[in-house]
C-alpha cells in the first residue's frame, strides 16, 4: 500500500523514473585562473592564509561528514536534538506554511529532510557550491518528497547569497543550520545575514543554528579530536590547493593546530610547518620557517545576546530561540525587522 502524506512525503515512494527531475541553475563561478591567483596571493601575504571554502573538495566533504559523526564534535548532535525536541514550536514562531524553503548549504539535504514535514513548503530550493553534489542529493530527496517542487542553485555563497529570479520571492524561509555562520567574522556575518534579509520580502523568515561559548576544553576537543579526523580535514586542504594553484605542498611538512582564542571568542585552525620548508607555485614561492603557520579557519562562538545584536544589525529581529540544557548550541528564528 502507498501512503501519501499531505506534506509531500510518501511511505512507499513511486518508481524513480516516474518523477520529474529537479531543475538546476548554475550561477557564474569565478574562472579557474582567478581562483589560483587568489590562493597564491593569500599564501604570499604577510600572514599566510587559505580561505576555508577550499576545505570542501570531494574528500574534504567526506572528512567533514566524518567530523559530524564524532563524539567530540557536539554541534551536529546537539542541533539535531534541538530540532527533534522543539520543531513544532520553531515552526509556529513565524508563519512558514506554503513557503519557499531555501536550504543554504544543502549538502546531502538530510537536515532539510528532517524538518520539511513540519514546514509544508510549496517549493524547496537547495543552494550549494557543488553542482554535482546537488544533482545527487536532489535525486535522492525527490524519492522521499515526490510532490514537492524542487530546484537546485549551484553558487558560491561564501560572502553573500544572491538567488536567481526563478526562485519565488514570497514567504522565503532561509534554513541555515550547522553553525556555519560561525565561520564568518562578525562584520562578515552581518554582511551575509544582510544579503539574506535583502532576499526576503516582509514575510520572510530565517532559521539559523548558532554555536555558543562554552568551556575551552569542550571546544578544543571538538576541533582536535582523538582520531585525528579534524587534523586530516585541515591538512587535506593542502592537497586541494596543490590541485587548484599548482603549489607543491608536502602534507608531512604540516601539522594541525586548533585552539580557542578567548578574546576573539573563536576557534582558530592553522597548519604549522614542522620544519623549514619552501612552497613553490608557477611564478612564485614562499619559505616557511619551522613553527610558522598558515591560517585556515575561524569558528566564532557566540552568546545569545551577541547573536541577537548581529541579527539586528542585519535588519532581522529574533522572534524565538531554543537552547539545549547545557547551553551549548542555539537555534534562532528571526524575521525582517518591522515585518511579521
Ligand atoms: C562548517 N563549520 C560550521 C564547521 C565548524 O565547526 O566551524 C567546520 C569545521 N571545522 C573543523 N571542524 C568543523
Amino acid at each position: 500500500m502507498t501512503r501519501t502524506d499531505p506534506h509531500g512525503g510518501e511511505a512507499n515512494p513511486p518508481a524513480e523514473a516516474a518523477l520529474p527531475l529537479p531543475s538546476l541553475v548554475q550561477l557564474a563561478l569565478p574562472p579557474a585562473g582567478s581562483v589560483a591567483a587568489e590562493l597564491r596571493a593569500a599564501l604570499a601575504a604577510s600572514k599566510a592564509a587559505i580561505p576555508p571554502r577550499f576545505f570542501y573538495d570531494d574528500l574534504g566533504s567526506r572528512l567533514f561528514a566524518a567530523i559530524t559523526a564524532l563524539e567530540e564534535y557536539y554541534p551536529t548532535r546537539v542541533e539535531a536534538q534541538l530540532l527533534r525536541e522543539h520543531l513544532p514550536a520553531i515552526a509556529r514562531a513565524a508563519p512558514v506554511a506554503g513557503c519557499t524553503f531555501v536550504d543554504v548549504g544543502a549538502g546531502n539535504c538530510e537536515k532539510a529532510a528532517s524538518v520539511l514535514r513540519a514546514v509544508t513548503p510549496l517549493h524547496y530550493v537547495a543552494v550549494d557550491i557543488s553542482e554535482d553534489y546537488l544533482r545527487t542529493s536532489l535525486a535522492q530527496l525527490r524519492l522521499r518528497f515526490p510532490a514537492l517542487h524542487m530546484l537546485g542553485v549551484a553558487t558560491d555563497f561564501s560572502s553573500v547569497l544572491a538567488l536567481p529570479d526563478v526562485v519565488p520571492a514570497q514567504r522565503r524561509l532561509f534554513f541555515y543550520p550547522g553553525s556555519s555562520i560561525g565561520n564568518f567574522t562578525p562584520p562578515d556575518a552581518v554582511t551575509f545575514l544582510g544579503s539574506l534579509r535583502r532576499q526576503m520580502e516582509t514575510d520572510g523568515v530565517l532559521w539559523i543554528g548558532v554555536d555558543l561559548v562554552k568551556p575551552r576544553s569542550v571546544l578544543e576537543r571538538a576541533y582536535d579530536d582523538a582520531l585525528g579526523v579534524t587534523a586530516a580535514f585541515n591538512r587535506n586542504v593542502l592537497r586541494h590547493v596543490n590541485s587548484l594553484a599548482g603549489t607543491d605542498f608536502v602534507l608531512d611538512d604540516w601539522r594541525h593546530v586548533a585552539f580557542f582564542a578567548e578574546r576573539e571568542s573563536r576557534i582558530e585552525m592553522h597548519l604549522e610547518a614542522v620544519r623549514d620548508v619552501t612552497v613553490a607555485w608557477p611564478g612564485g614561492s614562499r619559505r616557511f620557517a619551522n613553527g610558522e603557520r598558515i591560517h585556515t579557519e575561524h569558528s566564532y562562538k557566540h552568546t545569545i545576546a551577541g547573536f541577537r545584536s548581529l541579527l539586528a544589525e542585519a535588519g532581522l529581529s529574533t522572534v524565538g530561540h531554543w537552547t539545549d540544557d547545557a547551553g551549548w548550541f542555539a537555534f534562532f528564528v528571526a524575521v525582517p525587522s518591522g515585518g511579521s
